[in-house]
């Protein structure tokens, strides 16, 4: 499927239902007085948030989502139908804004949020309520009011706790696939991801994070190189970043590759696009350590990292085998859950 992250739709809730006019016509009731119902309240629309997408690609096909109508009153002060509601199923990390006034509206964040975007239509009066000691048969009702209608801009901004991020071909996606029921496509040449894609890593049966692997990056992304930096904002909201770098790149233009050239490359990328971003907690990942000796990696890792004065975590790994792909994504579900608790811990010190 495409990926799509943003989206433009119309919603449209439903009008409140009239109110009715009558009167009770019954045998040996003279003068029987009013008895028109309310009309029914129309339906509202609901952006709910859905676990199961990661992508607004099903908003190309379907653009305008209505609720019901309200029904109108009846006669035997029956009142009418309320409209029902209609919810329009959005991946989570919507952001959803009014075009009209260009107002964020909200997000969608958590499982099950849930967002009005439109609110129905106030039902009617039906002449029963218009009654009073001077007026003993009104004919006067009320329409019902009409309900919002409003355009909507949908920005998906994925929610995934950890973020990779490299340079094509270091091995993102191979590794998310060692690691997730993911199967992202894997390929030899330089970007194979276009777009990103979301994996659910279990560490243990009750515990798991989100991955989501990007596009790679190459120097000058910013200004649009390779397919640019746009992706970078479905990092936005990961806790922690694992920046993949390939132990034995290819010789570029002629010229030994230099890993820690690579690595210092994307960095700077990265700050261009975000400071927040490059200020996020950072894992160096070494990958294809299956091509070298065991000590040999990590030595030359060690290296690198020296040649860096990389001050955080780092990690030697062989994602095609499988080498060390659980103690990374242990460690990583350690810091998302501590982090997580210590989010939490603010929140409450905050209210
Ligand atoms: N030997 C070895 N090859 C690997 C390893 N991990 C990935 N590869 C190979 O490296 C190539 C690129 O892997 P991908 O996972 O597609 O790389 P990527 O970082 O997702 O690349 P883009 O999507 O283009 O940014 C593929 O041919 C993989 O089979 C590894 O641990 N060892
Ligand atoms: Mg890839």
């Amino acid at each position: 499927m495409k990926f799509v992250d943003e989206a433009q739709i119309r919603v449209e809730a439903g009008k409140g239902g009239r109110g009715h006019v009558s009167f009770r016509r019954e045998k040996y009731v003279p003068f029987g007085g009013p008895d028109g119902g309310d009309g029914g309240d129309g339906g509202s629309v609901w952006a709910v948030a859905d676990p199961n997408l990661n992508t607004l690609a099903d908003f190309r096909f379907t653009q305008v989502f209505r609720a019901q109508h309200g029904e109108q009153g009846w006669r035997r002060n029956c009142a009418g139908k309320m409209g029902a509601d209609l919810e329009v199923a959005m991946p989570l990390g919507t952001m959803v804004y009014d075009e009209g006034t260009g107002e964020r509206m909200g997000e969608l964040t958590r499982k099950n949020s849930r967002l009005l975007v439109a609110h129905g239509g106030w039902h009617g009066l039906g002449n029963t309520r218009f009654k009073s000691s001077t007026n003993r048969a009104p004919r006067q009702f009320s329409p019902g009011s009409p309900g919002e209608h409003r355009d909507l801009r949908l920005e998906l901004s994925l929610m995934a706790d950890v973020g990779l991020l490299g340079m094509p071909n270091a091995g993102k996606s191979t590794l998310l696939a060692a690691v997730s029921a993911a199967r992202p496509k894997i390929a030899d040449y330089p970007f194979t991801t276009l777009f990103p894609q979301p994996g659910v890593v279990s560490v243990s049966p009750q515990k798991s994070f989100v991955m989501v692997d990007i596009p790679g990056l190459i120097e000058g992304a910013a200004e649009g190189a390779g397919l640019g930096i746009r992706f970078l904002k479905h990092l936005q909201r990961t806790r922690l970043l694992l920046h993949l770098a390939d132990l034995l790149p290819p010789p570029a233009a002629g010229r030994k590759a230099d890993v820690a050239a690579n690595i210092r490359k994307i960095n700077r990328e990265l700050k261009k696009f975000s400071a927040d971003l490059a200020g996020r907690e950072q894992w160096l990942v070494f990958n294809k350590a299956d091509l070298m000796d065991g000590d040999e990696a990590e030595a030359l890792a060690k290296r690198i990292v020296g040649k860096l004065r990389w001050k955080g975590r780092w990690f030697v790994i062989s994602a095609a085998a499988h080498r060390g792909t659980q103690n990374l994504c242990r460690a990583a579900q350690k810091w998302v859950d501590d982090a997580q608790k210590q989010e939490r811990k603010n929140e409450q010190a905050a209210a």
